[in-house]
């Protein structure tokens, strides 16, 4: 994904849990058995231009667990939120305001600036290059209408399917999850420095002003982060090196407050975690401007 330029259209989409199910509920309490609920799953399919959603479609608040198959290529899926007044015609149109030339005009900016305002982003996935499938869970932490869409291209290529979250109910299980990475403020990435190879990790984002998503892409053994840096911005026909290995998976874009889980399998080694988000200020993604941060996966 870091290849094209609509990677920046990724970043525009998802995510969730803050209100993550609390797990088990303590034996002998009064609510015991009321308080565990089974979590929804959806099956997620979509090609460039088609996206389907198997499972329910109403369900109470909280988290959902999510499989996405691509059937073509790359595919990545958001889930989001408008609030009251924006509408998803609005949305659309900010979003092409902002892709609309290579570099962000001033307005293209104020659109960006406006999308962030009026949508929740509550995270999503990226299936990545060499395989068809990434799974997880987001966190749908209240009752209202979500999105789901199809952002290989953006929002607005492809229809969205709505999902009717009704008032949270009870506890569901929190996935099991091996490591936690947290986005910041400062636009970095913080948190376990070795990642399961195969296994679910913990997305956070910890910052209190701009959305941020994780993207996985391995890079060769050895290679620095100021390595990643240089070669993202000289681009796919720049003269350096080029650092990158086969394999990548991620999340979609994951709102302020918000977690969620991926489950993915990918080749051990080397791996540069990076974030495409453009910068609210100047539309520069963030990995350029230094979110990149070198782990290792095992
Ligand atoms: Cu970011």
């Amino acid at each position: 994904m870091i290849h094209r330029t609509s990677t920046l259209a990724v970043a525009a989409a998802a995510t969730a849990g803050l209100l993550a199910a609390g797990g088990a509920p303590a034996l002998g309490s009064p609510h015991a058995r009321a308080a565990l609920i089974s979590t929804p799953k959806l099956v997620i399919h979509e090609t460039s231009s088609t996206i389907t959603v198997k499972g329910p479609h109403r369900f109470s608040a909280g988290r959902v667990s999510v499989t996405l198959i691509a059937h073509k290529g790359e595919q990545e899926v958001g889930f989001f939120r408008l609030h009251k007044g924006y509408t998803y015609a609005d949305a659309k149109r900010d979003f092409a305001a902002f892709f609309s030339s290579q570099t962000p005009t001033p307005a293209g900016i104020k659109a960006l600036n406006r999308v962030v305002r009026h949508v929740t982003l509550y995270g999503g996935f990226d299936t990545g290059t060499g395989h068809k499938t990434v799974s997880g869970s987001v966190v749908l932490p209240r009752a209202g209408t979500y999105l789901v869409i199809n952002d290989d291209q953006g929002p607005g290529s492809v229809p969205p399917v709505r999902l009717h979250v009704t008032k949270r109910v009870g506890n569901r299980v929190t996935p099991t999850s091996s490591a936690t990475v947290k986005a910041i403020t400062a636009k970095r990435f913080r948190g376990a420095t070795t990642l399961p190879a195969a296994g679910t990790i913990t997305f956070k984002n910890e910052s209190t002003n701009s959305p941020h998503f994780l993207a996985l892409q391995h890079v060769k053994a050895g290679t620095t982060r100021k390595q990643v840096i240089a070669a993202l911005n000289s681009g796919p026909g720049g003269s350096g090196p080029n650092p990158f290995e086969n394999g990548t998976a991620g999340t979609d874009a994951l709102g302020m407050g918000q977690s969620q889980t991926l489950t993915y399998k990918l080749p051990a080694g080397t791996y540069a975690e990076m974030c495409f988000f453009p910068d609210l200020q100047t539309g520069m993604p963030h990995a350029l401007m230094g979110m990149v941060r070198i782990v290792h996966l095992r």
